[in-house]
């Protein structure tokens, strides 16, 4: 493929973002995590006249789907069409502007997914076993993905489902797991044989690496690597470095695309297997309702390929889609995965189950027609390289500091004052009366959108989105400094020149400001008569002289403390409302049980991060035996720091275990807070390491 770097010839650019599943609403964090920069880059994009095509659906199968059906006592049919139309309504409400928004349930897609299937089946891209799997022998069912739960193995974090570990975005299988248990009866598994079909991931990591580390396909380039995220391709280094496991492609469920095989009753394709292929589907509908070639866009060497994403689908689509893209044939890599990462809320992490979230649709329900306000508070915040927080009171600041005071306090301005001494026509800038304050901003502005667009095209949204506002700001600040309120008594050739150009920064700020937030361009368009904008139109001369500008409706209005303050009373009732989560007591046992624990007070001598572990802290400990290694699941709680020095109680006669490499000698004891905190148990005062617990 031709080096889209290297090249000015036009290229299509196919985009896609994460197919959401169809098994709840959409909150904010969804929307700043794949959904609002697809939008920006895709009008951006069709602003700067590039073809490019945006698709996204609902994603209808998987364990996702059909425990929360089992959960609300429903069918999964029920909970897809439900929530596909709820998803689609909530994205239109916030103007996300897809090409094509499709479902995978429908049979256009099992078809394809099978399809494809039947095609690596036919190329020998899997292999077959049949071997024990976990089975719920109480609800007879075999168990993977999120019917399954236990502790990670990679970082020790509770809670890791079957095919993956949220917190640290291990791709898992779940004979990983450590202590499984089925979330559908809590019972412990027992292992029961069936037969799967597996991707051997393994026979592909060399490619992959010169795939991921290199920007090589084929032995050929194929796109630059500095341009990915630091954080993607580092996990996905660290998942080579690690060695790919085969994973199964198949599971053993009733709901979901039929594995195309005979004997194969009973049996669906994985979700992550079809999913993806959703998107291949998603274009062909588009395709075909639009007269054009699908293959223009999936396998044409003009075409790039970019996902929109979430952090914890990084392994899906720069590893597996790859793999599968790859072993069929004829397709297209991607160029670029610019995952986000994720957006916490007033503190906390966003949750569903919790109900600690900001839905878009009561959002909307309760500030209609704002969505312009989310979006530029989301993109302004959005987690590009890191987890970033969305509150209510930077919500209030960045409209009223930002949105009202700067953008649309300066469109308001030009707008009256051209009313007020022009009778709303665009003045002549007369050379004679121009000033080297004019030559700056006119320069300016001609560097600024050429800039904006760059920072899009890279996937620096928040400095694309800065930027742009840069530019209401330097016109304000123009504005502020030439005073043409004051020049119009005596100079009025000179306050038709400053007015000139206030009104071409109002013009280009409509225009720049168009994929963040475009009811607000259009409004600012309306008014000062731009039609069919372009990003080529955004110019310093782009209003002509002589133009009658209309009437300008109200951009923004102020949110007022009181806004604040009830939606914040909204989530700490909903955190209410969730029950308290007051563990179960955990089986009964003998005093003889007891006493075979060995407790100690131990003095912690020396603390380090375990690296590439987030959730690890390296200990050594003194425990009056010796001096010890511990590993313990602490680090997103303390830093080392904080840890050298404290007495703390250890388990000395844990049989060790080995994470990451290092060999763990025992555990220190915590104690869990309500909140979800961490605390040492520590001995009281007057103790000394070594001293018995007993
Ligand atoms: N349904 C996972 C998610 O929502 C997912 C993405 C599929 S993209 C092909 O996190
Ligand atoms: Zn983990």
């Amino acid at each position: 493929m031709a080096d889209p770097l290297l090249t000015s010839s036009p290229h299509r650019l196919m985009m896609t973002s994460a197919l959401p599943y169809a098994n709840g609403p959409i909150h904010i964090g969804h929307v700043a995590g794949a959904y609002l920069p697809g939008d920006i880059r895709a009008r951006y994009e069709r602003l700067a006249g590039n073809d490019v095509l945006w698709v996204c659906g609902s994603d209808e199968h998987g364990a996702a789907i059909t425990l929360r059906a089992k959960k609300d006592g429903l069918t999964p049919r029920d909970i897809v069409d439900r929530y596909h139309g709820e998803m689609q309504t909530a994205f239109e409400g916030l103007d996300l502007s897809f090409d094509h928004y499709s479902r995978t349930s429908s049979p256009k897609h099992h078809q394809n997914a099978q399809d494809f299937f039947k095609t690596l089946l036919d190329k020998g891209s899997f292999e077959v076993k049949t071997e024990a799997q976990f089975y719920d022998p109480e609800a007879h069912q075999f168990l993977a993905d999120r019917y399954i739960i236990g502790t990670c193995p990679k970082c020790t974090a509770d809670g890791a489902y079957g095919d993956q570990c949220e917190k640290c975005g291990s791709a898992l299988s779940p004979t990983d797991l450590i202590q499984p248990k089925s979330t559908l009866s809590g019972a412990t598994p027992i292992l029961k044989d069936t037969t799967l079909w597996y991707l051997p991931m393994g026979r592909h990591e060399e490619w992959l690496r010169d795939y991921i580390e290199k920007g090589l396909f084929e032995g050929q380039p194929h796109h630059d690597p500095q341009t990915w995220k630091a954080h993607v391709t580092g996990q996905c280094r660290s998942w080579i470095d690690g060695g790919l496991q085969s994973r199964a492609m198949t599971r053993d469920l009733d709901w979901g695309v039929s594995v195309p095989v005979e004997g194969a009753e009973g049996k669906v394709l994985y979700v992550w297997l079809d999913a993806p292929i959703g998107y291949i589907t998603a274009t062909m509908e588009w395709a075909e309702k639009n007269g054009k070639d699908w293959r223009d866009w999936w396998q044409s060497k003009d075409a790039e390929l970019v996902h929109y994403i979430g952090k914890d689908n990084i392994v899906f689509h720069c590893l597996i889609f790859p793999i599968l893209l790859r072993e069929h044939g004829g397709y297209n890599l991607p160029t670029n995965v610019p995952a986000n990462a994720f957006m916490n809320l007033e503190g906390d992490k966003i949750s569903t189950s919790r109900n600690w979230a900001v839905w878009v649709s009561e959002y909307l329900e309760q500030f209609p027609g704002k969505s312009d306000e989310m979006r530029y508070v989301l993109a302004s915040i959005m987690p590009e390289q890191k987890d970033s927080e969305f509150t209510w009171t930077d919500y209030r600041e960045r409209i009223n500091n930002e949105l009202a005071d700067v953008l649309g306090n300066f469109i308001n301005r030009v707008v009256v004052l051209t009313q007020k001494y022009y009778q709303g026509q665009v003045p002549v800038a007369l050379v004679s009366a121009s000033e080297t304050a004019d030559d700056a901003i006119i320069e300016a502005l001609q560097l600024a959108p050429e800039r904006i667009g760059a920072l899009i095209q890279r996937n620096r949204f928040r400095e694309a989105l800065h930027e742009a506002m840069g530019v209401a700001r330097l016109g304000n600040k123009y504005m502020t400094e030439q005073e043409p309120w004051k020049l119009q008594k005596n100079n009025p050739e000179r306050t038709a020149v400053v007015l000139h150009h206030c009104i071409q920064v109002a013009g280009i700020c409509s225009v720049v400001l168009e994929p963040f937030i475009p009811r607000t361009a259009k409004k600012i368009q309306g008014a000062f008569g731009v039609e069919n904008a372009a990003w080529s139109s955004a110019a310093a001369d782009m209003i002509p002289a002589g133009r009658t500008l209309n009437p300008l409706p109200i951009l923004f209005e102020k949110v007022d403390e009181s806004v604040v303050q009830a939606q914040l009373e909204k989530l700490q009732a909903s955190r209410a409302k969730t029950e308290p989560t007051v563990q179960p007591i955990k089986e009964e046992m003998t005093f003889d049980d007891f006493q075979k624990l060995d407790l100690r007070v131990g003095e912690v001598i020396a603390c380090e991060r375990v690296p590439k572990a987030n959730k690890l802290l390296n200990l050594t400990i003194r425990t009056g035996l010796d001096e010890r290694t511990v590993l313990s699941g602490i680090a997103e709680h303390f830093e080392p720091e904080q840890v050298v020095g404290r007495r703390v109680t250890v388990l000395v006669n844990l049989a060790p275990r080995t994470m990451r490499g290092i060999e763990s000698q025992g555990m220190v004891l915590m104690a869990e807070t309500a909140d979800g905190g961490l605390r040492f148990v520590t001995p009281e005062e007057g103790t000394a390491a070594g001293d018995v617990i007993s």
